[in-house]
């Protein structure tokens, strides 16, 4: 089953002429509107009318996450204001989100996208699609819910959160679909059976999770506990949001990635040389559609790998394996995007705090936990446990309120913090997917 059957069975020659056309549409375009590019490209002694080959655009500079913040917060724009009808944001790697703006035609882009998803997952016209996505800047909740429209099924925006009550809307609602973080998945399983749910009786059928790692072994936990059938689904927010790729229900084996809309390139994420298929490496993406933030070469830093053989659901478009990683220090907690540079400027903002942190990642149950240990000052670690209390409840505060994840700060005595030599150890993860 496929939502655009001529686009998605595309012949691979059709598909890449497709795509050099829409390539040199978009140089063109951000050549043009984008002053950002104009100097990478002069710099990198390249024009847009130079790219006559798809593998001309290895010759192209890559675009970071730095670039988006060097421009901070509408520099990248290549549409005039007017005609962005959207904003969306996700985690800087400070204090300022990435921001990325929507003209119409990529709302009905990304709509008709997340409608190819939904089908390659296997949700049809008829079904409940229960989105648990958040609401908001994060692009998931409003992404699939203009997919599940678009599809033409009955979408219940629940959003994340109140598990008791989304239990109870899921049976008396007939939800068939459901779209939320992995975790947040097993969560609700967890709840259901305090609750005495069982999932064998509630009309579930597939689950579409994304927005952070899980592995093959999570996808049986799930599958079991909630009885459906899981669906990985990859996307971000600077590329467009959710169902930038997703895997088909047919074989369940790698991600579709949209190829008329987004070129994929694997690189060696130290060296930035271009891998070949089958090779892990950093997912790069250049946007050949997109109108209000097209991306040349965006680094994710995504791990992953890539293959051009056929699948057995028929599609033409290349597939990427489940992602493994990244190849910076992005952690996702709750699914929400953390890095530990946008924890440390909050924690140097606050007075008698040491900029010696340490951040403890950990799975109970199924849920993250973020643990921030850090330094006080001599002073400070000798006065009232009232007042360390108190300062532990600021950072606390801080930190949600900065960042939007809960931690719990954990004050601990002056030099007690290993200190490196080289790179300083900020992370420990504990989780096991
Ligand atoms: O997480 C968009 C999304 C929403 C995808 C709902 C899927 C479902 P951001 O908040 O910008 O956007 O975070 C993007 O999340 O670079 C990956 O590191 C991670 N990520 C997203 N999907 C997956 C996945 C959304 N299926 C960042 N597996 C990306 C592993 C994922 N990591």
């Amino acid at each position: 089953m496929y939502f655009n059957e001529e686009f998605e069975t595309l012949p691979r020659p059709a598909l890449e002429a497709l795509q050099l056309k829409r390539l040199q549409n978009v140089l063109e375009r951000v050549y043009a509107n984008v002053p950002f590019y104009r100097a990478s490209f002069a710099a990198a002694g390249i024009k847009p009318s130079d790219v006559k080959s798809l593998a001309d655009l290895r010759r192209l500079p890559f675009t970071t996450k730095q670039d988006m913040r060097n421009s901070y917060p509408y520099g990248l724009f290549a549409a005039p204001m007017e005609e962005i009808v959207r904003i969306h944001a996700s985690s800087g790697t400070t204090g300022k989100p990435t921001v990325v703006g929507y003209t119409l035609k990529d709302i009905d882009t990304w709509s008709e996208l997340m409608a190819r998803s939904f089908v390659s997952a296997g949700a049809h016209k008829g079904d409940i699609i229960h989105n648990a996505y958040g609401y908001g800047l994060f692009t998931g909740g409003l992404g699939a819910h203009y997919g599940a429209e678009r599809l033409g099924a009955s979408v219940i925006p629940i959003s994340g959160g109140n598990t008791k009550r989304q239990l109870m809307i899921m049976q008396d609602f007939g939800s068939t679909v459901l779209t939320c973080t992995p975790s947040y998945s097993l969560f609700m399983a967890e709840e259901a059976s305090a609750e005495g749910v069982d999932f064998k009786n509630l009309k579930l059928r597939v689950g579409i999770f994304g927005a952070e790692p899980w592995s093959e072994a999570m996808r049986g936990e799930i599958e079991e506990k909630l009885n459906l059938a899981a669906i990985d689904i990859y996307g971000l927010s600077e590329i467009m949001g959710p169902g930038v790729a997703i895997e088909c229900i047919e074989a369940k084996k790698g991600l579709h990635i949209w190829e008329d809309h987004f070129i994929p390139e694997i690189i060696n994420p130290e060296t930035g040389e271009s891998l070949p298929e089958g090779e892990r490496g950093e997912l790069v993406i250049t946007t050949i559609t997109k109108q209000g933030i097209p991306l040349i070469r965006y680094r994710t830093r995504d791990i992953t790998s890539l293959t051009y053989e056929p699948c057995i659901c028929g599609r033409t478009h290349a597939r990427i394996t489940r992602m493994s990683g990244r190849s910076d220090d992005m952690l996702i907690i709750r699914g929400v995007n953390v890095f530990p540079s946008q924890i440390e400027s909050v924690l140097v903002g606050i007075e008698g705090v040491e900029p010696h942190y340490l951040l403890v990642v950990d799975r109970v149950g199924t849920l993250d936990t973020l643990e921030v240990q850090v330094e006080v000052n001599e002073q400070l670690f000798s006065d009232e446990v009232k007042e360390l209390q108190k300062l532990s409840r600021q950072i606390e505060k801080e930190i949600k309120d900065m960042l939007g994840v809960t931690c719990r700060a954990k004050l601990v005595e002056p030099k007690s913090i290993q200190r490196s030599e080289g790179k300083a150890k900020r992370v420990q993860d504990n989780r096991a997917l």
